[in-house]
């Protein structure tokens, strides 16, 4: 079976306003896109509901956190049941800003992607090695590191509900892309952690996605990649660029 090309819009903490909103909407809504590609936008917390009932039904609506809890006593949080009978698919854990900026260890994202999977949500998992772990030659035994307490929470059947997206710190916002070759050699590097600790079909079949800077100018020769199965893109998303991203593969 193959890997269906996989593209997640990630807005950030973007736009401003409803309007600016709204026009992103429009964008999205009147694109011509390979309907072979699977699309989901992450759009802010307070944008998740309003986005699901104006965004094209074959595009999918994540959101960028949540916790793992169901409900209780949590300030500010919002849990899986919440984002699953708000008909929300999706839900992006463990990006490299909620694990330095918020302070989120590995054994935290695990325990996310752990109730957002059991509570029926798909999970858009981020790995990635900071500039100077790099640097060091640490960038397979980090990215290893953070996958492995999500390994141990999982079961295989868990699996299909996961999309992991690499995405190099060094590379995020910041127009420093990964060359297609770093891209590949960290794609393999995952599939074959994969297949050593839960599976060879989960490695074949986990889609595993590139995000750091990616834009028009450089999506078709990622993708090109035998190993980069799509893209998680930041600030290209809120462009009409994005689309282009979305149709890297024509
Ligand atoms: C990486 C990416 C989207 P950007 O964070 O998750 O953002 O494309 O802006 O580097």
């Amino acid at each position: 079976m193959g890997r269906n090309f996989f593209v997640g819009g990630n807005f950030k903490l973007n736009p401003t306003t409803r309007a600016a909103k709204q026009a992103l909407v429009k964008t999205l809504n009147e694109a011509t896109v390979d309907p072979s590609v699977e699309v989901v936008i992450a759009p802010p917390a307070l944008y998740v509901i309003p986005l699901r009932a104006s965004l094209r039904a074959d595009f999918k609506v994540a959101a960028q956190n949540c916790y793992e809890k169901s409900s209780g006593a949590f300030t500010g949080e919002i849990s899986p049941e919440q984002l699953v009978d708000a008909e929300i698919s999706h839900v992006i854990l463990g990006h490299s800003e909620r694990r330095t900026l918020f302070h989120e260890t590995s054994e935290q994202v695990a325990a996310k992607t752990r109730a957002a999977i059991s509570a029926g949500l798909s999970v858009i998992l981020c790995v990635g090695e900071t500039d100077k772990e790099r640097e060091a030659g640490q960038t397979k035994q980090v990215v290893e590191s953070q996958l492995q307490p999500v390994i141990q929470v999982l079961n295989e059947a868990d699996w299909s509900k996961v999309v992991i997206a690499y995405e190099p710190v060094w590379a995020i916002g910041t127009g420093k892309v990964a060359t297609s070759a770093q891209a590949q050699e960290a794609h393999a590097d995952i599939r074959a952690f994969l297949s050593s600790q839960v599976s060879p079909s989960v490695a074949e079949n986990t889609r595993i996605i590139y995000g750091g800077s990616v834009n028009a100018g450089n999506c078709k020769e990622l993708a090109a990649q035998k190993d980069v199965d799509g893209f998680l893109v930041g600030g290209a998303s809120l462009k009409p660029e994005f689309i282009d991203i979305i149709n890297a593969k024509k």
